[in-house]
């Protein structure tokens, strides 16, 4: 069978799931959001790293289905908690530019959150800017769109694209993610020392929420840190893990 039938009986059968990265807010040490991060145990041939198999799913179509079945285990999931009255985080969840081009996604989106019950500043969406690229003035207008219904936005992996900083001013979005390449090297290379702390200084300049990905040690940390980065993710913290997991870290207030 190829890789895309498989991946097409995947879902019935049960393979994927959903595992969660805690994001810690810096100062308070605090888990406030969680990245939901899709995986896929093949009978076959075990686990399939989304860097094989989403690339599969968008050239396919499946990542239509596949991307609203994500987008509702995850509200399920945050709902749960909050009904389990523990407490609030946001839940991230990663767009592909398929998704974003979905007649009225928006309203999709909507339509989730209200089957689920969860409030939409719980939610947080998180795009690319080669997908915010790909077709500016409409990436803009669905972002709009969604940020009008009160779900928060971030621009994941940013400094790897090929945005210029005057489009940056235009992207209706809340946060900015350092991707996680500069964040590993910041005690190691000056220049990326100096990206991390300008991309932190931008974002505070222009009143977004500023988070490292990446952060694999103390050192990465107290850098990150002293820097006056909000928030915090990467293996330091917590690996992307199990939901019942993250149930016993939310439940021990870490
Ligand atoms: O979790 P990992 O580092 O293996 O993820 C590899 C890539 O797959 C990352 O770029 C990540 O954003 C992407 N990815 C993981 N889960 C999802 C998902 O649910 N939807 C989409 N569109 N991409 C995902
Ligand atoms: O492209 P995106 O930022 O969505 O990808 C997130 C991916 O980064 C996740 O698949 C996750 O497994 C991975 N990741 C998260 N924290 C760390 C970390 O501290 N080190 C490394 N090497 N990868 C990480
Ligand atoms: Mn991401
Ligand atoms: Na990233």
């Amino acid at each position: 069978l190829s890789l895309e039938n498989e991946l097409r009986c995947a879902l019935a059968r049960n393979e994927l799931q959903l595992h969660y990265q805690p994001r810690v807010e810096t100062q308070s040490g605090r888990i406030v959001a969680v990245e939901a991060l899709l995986r896929w145990h093949s009978p076959t041939r075990g686990w399939v790293s989304p860097g094989t198999f989403i690339p599969i799913a968008e050239d396919s179509g499946l990542i239509l289905s596949l991307g609203t079945w994500i987008l509702k285990t995850a509200c399920r999931q945050n709902r749960l908690w909050q009904e389990a009255g523990l407490p609030p985080i946001r839940m991230a969840v990663n767009l592909s530019v398929h998704q974003l081009r979905q007649d009225n996604f928006g309203a999709l989106v909507g339509d989730i959150l209200a089957e689920t019950q969860l409030d939409a500043a719980s939610l947080e969406l998180e795009v690319t800017e080669s997908l915010m690229m790909d077709n500016m003035q409409q990436s803009i207008d669905t972002l709009q769109a969604l940020g009008d219904r009160g779900i928060t936005l971030a621009l994941d992996d940013f400094g790897t694209g090929y945005s210029s900083l005057s489009y940056l001013r235009r992207f209706p979005i809340d946060t900015l993610k350092i991707d996680q390449s500069f964040v590993q090297n910041v005690l190691s290379d000056v220049g990326d020392a100096a990206i991390t702390k300008t991309i932190i200084a931008l974002a505070q300049n222009l009143q977004l929420n500023i988070t490292a990905e990446g952060v694999e040690t103390q050192e990465q940390f107290e850098f990150i840190k002293s820097q006056g980065c909000d928030e915090v993710q990467g293996f330091y913290f917590s690996r992307p893990i199990l939901a019942d997991h993250l149930t016993d870290l939310l439940q021990n207030g870490a």
